[in-house]
C-alpha cells in the first residue's frame, strides 16, 4: 500500500545566511511556518536546494534542527542525507532519527565514478543504519550518476525503500517506477513539469520553487485529481513563466531573491554562487510579483 501520508506537495527548503554568512535558523523557521501554514504536505529539508555541499557537517546538522522545531507535527519531514561518504551520511541519517523525521532521502554518491555495486552498498548501508525509510534522490544532471530503472529497481524492491524523488525529465522511466512498483512513491523532481509528472503517475512532487508558490503546486495537483487538466495547465502556465525567469539569474539565487521582497531575510546563496545584481533583483521581481 502507498503510503498517503507522504503524498502532496513538498517543498524542498532554501538555506537562509545572514550578514555573516552563518545560516539563519530564524529565518529558516519563518519559511518553514509560512509553508505549514499554506497547507504543504511536508518538507524535503537539506537537499540541493538547501545548498548541502556547500554546508558542513555541522551546518546540515543545524538545519535539520531548525526545520524540526519550526514544523510542528502536522506535515511529514524528510531529511537528505546524502554524502559521498557513507559514513558522514549514516552520521546524519541517525541525527535525523533522533530529531523526530519521518524518512531519509540521499543522492547517489559523486564525484569519483563509483561502481553500481558501490552505490548500491552505500543506500544499503544507510538504510541498515538507521529504522526510517529511504527516498532516493535520483538527479542525474545534477550528480552526474545515472541510474537505469533497473538498477532504482533493486532499492524499489526493498521493503526499506519508500520511493523515488526522480529530478529528471525522462517520464518514460518515471511511468516504469510506478508501474513496476506501484506500491511505492515517486516523486517529481522538476517544478516546471509537474504537469508531465502527475500525468506519468507522480504521487506528489519535491522543489525549490514551493518555497514561494507552494499555493501554485498545491491547486494543480487539486486541479488534475478533479480532471480539471486545462485549469491545471493555466496554472503551470504562470509557474513557468516564474521558473524561467529563476533560470535566468540562476534557480537558488532567484528565489531568495523573490522571498526577500516578500519579507524574508534570505541572504544570498554561498560562494562560489555570485549575488545577483540590484537589476536582476529588480528585472526578476518584475516579472515574479504580478504572478504571485
Ligand atoms: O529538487 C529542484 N532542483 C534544484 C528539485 O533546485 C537543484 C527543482 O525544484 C528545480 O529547482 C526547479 C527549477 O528548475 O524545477
Amino acid at each position: 500500500m502507498i503510503d498517503e501520508k507522504f503524498q502532496g506537495i513538498f517543498p524542498a527548503l532554501l538555506t537562509p545566511f545572514d550578514q555573516n554568512d552563518r545560516i539563519n535558523t530564524k529565518v529558516l523557521g519563518e519559511i518553514t511556518a509560512y509553508n505549514v501554514k499554506k497547507g504543504v504536505d511536508g518538507f524535503y529539508v537539506g537537499g540541493s536546494t538547501a545548498e548541502a555541499f556547500l554546508l558542513t557537517e555541522a551546518e546540515r546538522l543545524q538545519v535539520l534542527e531548525a526545520v524540526r522545531n519550526a514544523s510542528g507535527d502536522s506535515v511529514r519531514l524528510i531529511a537528505h542525507v546524502g554524502c559521498i561518504s557513507t559514513a558522514q551520511a549514516i552520521r546524519l541519517a541517525k541525527r535525523a532519527r533522533e530529531l523526530g523525521y519521518d524518512a531519509i532521502s540521499a543522492v547517489a554518491p559523486f564525484y569519483y565514478k563509483f561502481s553500481f555495486a558501490e552505490i548500491k552498498q552505500y543506500y544499503f548501508d544507510i538504510a541498515s543504519a538507521v529504522d526510517l525509510p529511504v527516498l532516493i534522490y535520483n538527479f542525474p544532471a545534477f550528480s552526474g550518476v545515472s541510474l537505469t530503472v533497473e538498477n532504482i529497481g533493486e532499492f524499489l524492491s526493498d521493503d526499506r525503500f519508500m520511493g523515488v524523488k526522480h529530478t529528471s525529465s525522462d517520464y518514460f522511466a518515471m511511468q516504469q517506477f510506478k508501474a513496476l512498483y506501484p506500491d511505492k512513491l515517486v516523486y517529481n523532481g522538476y517544478d516546471e513539469m509537474f504537469m508531465a509528472g502527475l500525468a506519468m503517475g507522480a504521487d506528489g512532487a519535491i522543489g525549490s520553487t514551493f518555497n514561494f508558490m507552494a499555493e501554485k503546486f498545491i491547486r494543480i495537483r487539486q486541479l488534475f485529481l478533479e480532471n480539471k487538466l486545462d485549469e491545471a495547465k493555466a496554472v503551470q502556465q504562470d509557474a513557468n513563466t516564474i521558473i524561467r525567469a529563476l533560470c535566468k539569474v540562476g534557480v537558488m539565487q532567484g528565489e531568495k531573491a523573490v522571498l526577500d521582497a516578500l519579507g524574508f531575510d534570505m541572504g544570498p546563496a554561498r560562494a562560489p554562487f555570485a549575488p545577483l545584481t540590484a537589476e536582476q533583483k529588480k528585472e526578476l521581481c518584475a516579472t515574479v510579483l504580478p504572478l504571485l
